[in-house]
């Protein structure tokens, strides 16, 4: 389709179809069908949790449900299981031969995976790592590529009691090293290197760095994936294949308390340091089966379900690892970037697995609207039947090209909110039941009870904007801050009081009593006394058929308050000049209203973002702001910011 075409499809279908109700094909065969199950889950939620928690093999059953000694929770305590059992042994009889990872390297090699043929590396792994004198409470730190290899660890952890550290494999040598140092790890699992973009990245030579200043490591295992050379220390380091072929192949799952720690992930917090968010065994079990099942609709015996995370953030442990496995459904794995060789790589391994359901970010649709509709095009899509949307809040623009460009018009689009802390999804819709309102995550997940409150802790009822809590522990939520519990009440309880947990994010409710992220609220400006989220601004932007991508910041001045300062990526064809400038500060101001119009404009050819593709926009306030930069180290594109330095040096041009 032309551009033209496609703009003229999604302002249509913006117009005429604000709302999407459930087809009744689609709600007839869900999984979850019935409305009521919001009542019941807020009427008694520890029956609610409770028979979603059947949904596992428990070795022995728990006593009770939860004990709330806020702002501390516990889940199922006196129940014993084990989540490496649960995501793999319990299959074996009924369905030993399902692929369990249908694997896509990014060379082109490929690999399918049974559940059984995992369950044996599983347990292989897991007397490999006892042997190296890993027990029960250790810490285990992963930094791997997108392999097969990845989950089979997370599991061998699982399986004798030792909790993971997954590092992303983005993640330079300093930052393994500081992670693995907080959780003090014994043992690293690492590879020689992973493919991204036609090139290796030298993961062992990061290992290397990083384990100069790491005293806890005392074994570090390799996975040969490029099989280049790579340095091996004598007496440390072992090669992954040789001790998983020599160990024994039957490994007893160990009977874990519901309590004890399954994992620790590190996610950044507003300071330095990251945080090491703490999940443990029975309640995130619970909930990520529990969300995975009824908002992925997913039926294990004919879905191809692919969640193109990366498995070392959040999103992946529970809904690549964790959520799929404990419901035994077949998944893909892929372990490249979406344009290599060419910008048709996702749409050609969903024709080929035939896959049902995609998971990704709006930050990947974004850049497949970016680069036009003609890859998808090319290929058959026909088998999707259900797309979700994960990490920042989706444009309404984006939302309804998704469906229609990549669900062919017929695919309920789920967004879903929650983060690291939360462990599974705390907002999405219910795709057989809810009415879906492009750009809103609609309503809470049966179970939790969210609200929107304003600075007092006061609801601010329909149609007002304020602050995003939830007002009662679920099963899934995290427990602590890894060695900083301090940090743990200051940071989630410290606003409303032991109570209410303060995710961090800014919403509003519709009078549909609809949640509207609108990302986080360091995010949220103060513009001559109104508040405006940067999203709201960025979403007028990215509006306009010219604009590809845009970040706003609040841009303090003593003198002038906060102004607003977009940076834009224009549409390939469309020029960022004056009179580009002068049309989106226009258009802005009709979208949302004059106080809305950025003050400035500066046009880039790509954002500073994250490895996992969030915008940093810290890092463009120090711009807009004309500061020394801060901590750069979790940028993928460090070298754009220079480029819009230069670019935004006229903002300082007076001063
Ligand atoms: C899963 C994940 C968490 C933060 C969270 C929000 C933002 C995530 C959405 C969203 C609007 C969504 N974990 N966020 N999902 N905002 N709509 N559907 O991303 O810990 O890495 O990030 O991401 O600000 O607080 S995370």
């Amino acid at each position: 389709m032309v551009e033209e075409e496609v703009e003229r499809t999604i302002e249509a279908l913006l117009q005429e179809r604000r709302t999407f109700a459930p087809s009744e094909e689609f709600t007839q065969q869900a999984n979850l069908k019935d409305p009521s199950v919001y009542e019941q889950a807020s009427s008694d939620p520890d029956a609610w949790w409770a028979s979603q928690a059947e949904r596992l093999h428990w070795f022995k059953k728990w006593d009770t449900v939860s004990e709330l000694d806020p702002p501390h929770h516990t889940w199922f305590v006196g129940g014993q299981l084990n989540a490496s059992y649960n995501c793999l042994d319990r299959h074996l009889d009924e369905h030993g031969d399902r692929v369990a990872y249908h694997w896509v390297g990014e060379p082109g090699d490929r690999r399918a995976v049974t559940y059984r043929e995992l369950h044996e590396e599983v347990s292989r792994l897991a007397n490999a790592l006892k042997d190296l004198g890993v027990t029960k409470g250790d810490r285990v730190a992963i930094y791997l590529p997108m392999v097969p290899e990845l989950p089979a660890a997370m599991l061998a952890c699982a399986r004798i009691g030792a909790a993971h550290s997954v590092v992303f494999g983005g993640f330079s040598a300093e930052s393994l090293r500081d992670r693995i140092n907080d959780a003090e790890c014994k043992v690293l699992i690492t590879a020689d290197g992973s493919y991204r973009r036609g090139q290796t990245v030298p993961l062992k030579e990061n290992a290397d760095e990083a384990l100069r200043d790491c005293p806890s490591i005392e074994k570090v295992v390799v996975v040969q994936r490029t099989k280049d050379d790579v340095n091996m220390v004598e007496g440390r380091d072992l090669v992954y294949r040789n001790l998983v072929s020599d160990a024994p192949s039957e490994c007893e799952a160990e009977p874990m308390d519901s309590e004890d720690m399954l994992y620790i992930l590190y996610t950044s917090g507003t300071t330095g340091k990251p945080k090491g968010i703490v999940h443990t065994t029975g309640g995130y079990l619970t909930g990520v089966a529990s969300t995975h099942f009824n908002i992925f609709d997913i039926k294990p015996e004919t879905d191809v379900y692919w969640c193109a995370a990366d498995i070392g953030w959040v999103t992946g442990h529970s809904y690549i690892v964790y959520g799929p496995l404990a419901n035994g459904c077949t998944s893909i794995l892929y372990e490249g970037a979406p344009d290599w060789p060419e910008k048709n790589r996702w749409w050609s391994i969903i024709e080929e697995h035939k896959a049902t359901i995609l998971y990704t970010a709006p930050t990947a649709i974004r850049s497949f609207m970016k680069w036009g509709t003609e890859w998808p095009q090319r290929h058959d899509l026909s088998s999707l039947r259900l797309l979700g949307s994960v990490g920042e809040p989706i444009n309404p623009e984006a939302w309804i090209w998704y469906q229609e460009f990549i669900g062919g018009g017929r695919t309920p689009v789920v967004d879903t909110w929650w983060q690291t802390e939360t462990g599974a999804i705390m907002i999405s819709p219910l795709p057989g039941v809810t009415t879906l309102k492009p750009g809103s995550a609609t309503v809470p997940y049966p179970g939790v009870s969210a609200d929107v409150v304003d600075e007092q802790g006061k609801p601010v009822g329909p149609d007002g904007g304020g602050y995003l809590v939830l007002k009662r522990p679920v099963p899934s939520m995290f427990r602590t801050i890894f060695g900083d519990d301090q940090r743990y009440r200051e940071t989630y309880f410290g606003r409303y009081g032991d109570e209410i947990y303060f995710p961090g994010d800014g919403a509003k409710l519709d009078d549909d009593g609809y949640f509207w992220l609108l990302g986080r609220v360091d995010d949220v400006m103060n513009i001559a006394g109104h508040r405006i989220s940067t999203y709201e601004v960025e979403s007028a932007l990215v509006d306009h058929p010219s604009v590809a991508e845009a970040a706003v910041v609040g841009r303090n001045d003593p003198k002038e308050g906060e102004t607003i300062v977009a940076f834009v990526t224009a549409k390939s064809g469309s020029e960022g000049g004056e009179d580009l400038m002068q049309e989106l500060r226009n258009h802005v101001a009709k979208v949302i209203g004059k106080l809305a119009r950025p003050h400035s404009i500066v046009f880039t050819d790509d954002l500073p973002k994250t490895r996992s593709g969030k915008i940093m926009r810290r890092l463009l306030k120090d711009v807009a702001e004309g500061r020394e930069l801060g901590d750069v180290t979790t940028l993928q594109n460090a070298p754009i910011l220079d480029d819009i330095r230069t670019k935004a040096a006229s903002l300082h041009a007076d001063e």
